[in-house]
């Protein structure tokens, strides 16, 4: 899955910075590659600018655009739904200068969770207990996903409200403690009517969706009692 927000971008101005174009959102970041005088296969769009800026807003209007390709000399502009790295096959073409889109950059079966600038990976096919779902977060380099503010509230409900009835996330209760936290220290709110209600020695959290409302509640569960479906994050990966 990908979130097309080409849309809402056509009113961002394009800024150049260095090796970098970032939009005046403040989101959308193209990073230059040192790939120069080739002109690589596979563009999915080819169109005449004037600037590389021009092609850069081309990129923003593209859904699923990851690079783009300028030809600075025949004024140029390539679009491309991979991103473009050397070995690619290519003719050479001189002038060309390649850029790529660096909130995209998240790994294999990660999208990139663009309000919160995170990649994000949900597991609904292969419940795991809370201790073997950080597990695997934790060698993907992240963690189960801290729900910590209302814009990952809003961004969990948008789109998993519906279909996923009910999720693991990223917090513990630590034994003997009455304190809850997410795993970076943040104090927990939205508690669903009645929890945490301990009942059975519950220390970890899944998440309730309720479909007519537009946020998330929690609930405490136990830990080892059963498996969940689960939500990993990590940071954005700058290639
Ligand atoms: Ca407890
Ligand atoms: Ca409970």
């Amino acid at each position: 899955m990908k979130f097309i927000w080409a849309n809402t971008l056509m009113s961002c101005v394009i800024l150049s910075f260095f090796d970098e174009i970032r939009s005046d959102c403040g989101r959308r970041v193209y990073s230059l590659i040192h790939i120069y005088d080739r002109r690589m296969d596979g563009y999915a769009s080819e169109n005449t600018t004037t600037s590389v800026k021009g092609c850069a807003e081309m990129c923003a209007s593209f859904a699923n655009c990851n690079s783009f390709g300028y030809n600075v000399n025949e004024n140029i502009c390539y679009i491309y739904v991979e991103l473009v790295k050397s070995g690619y096959n290519y003719v050479e073409d001189e002038g060309m200068v390649y850029y790529w889109v660096l909130e995209e950059s998240c790994p294999p079966n990660y999208y990139y969770d663009n309000p919160n600038n995170l990649c994000v990976k949900v597991v609904n096919d292969k419940p795991l207990m809370f201790q073997d779902a950080e597990t695997e977060c934790e060698t993907d380099n992240g963690h189960l996903l801290v729900a910590d503010t209302p814009e990952k509230r809003s961004f969990l409900h948008q789109h998993y409200g519906i279909t996923i009835s009910e999720l693991g996330v990223g917090a513990i209760q630590a034994n003997g403690m009455e304190e809850w936290t997410w795993l970076n220290g943040a104090n927990i709110t939205n508690w669903s009517p009645y929890q945490p209600d301990d009942s059975g020695n519950e220390d970890c959290l899944q998440i309730l969706f309720t479909i007519n409302d537009t946020d998330i509640y929690f609930n405490d569960i136990p830990c080892e009692a059963f498996q969940m479906k689960f939500i990993c994050e990590i940071p954005v990966q700058r290639q």
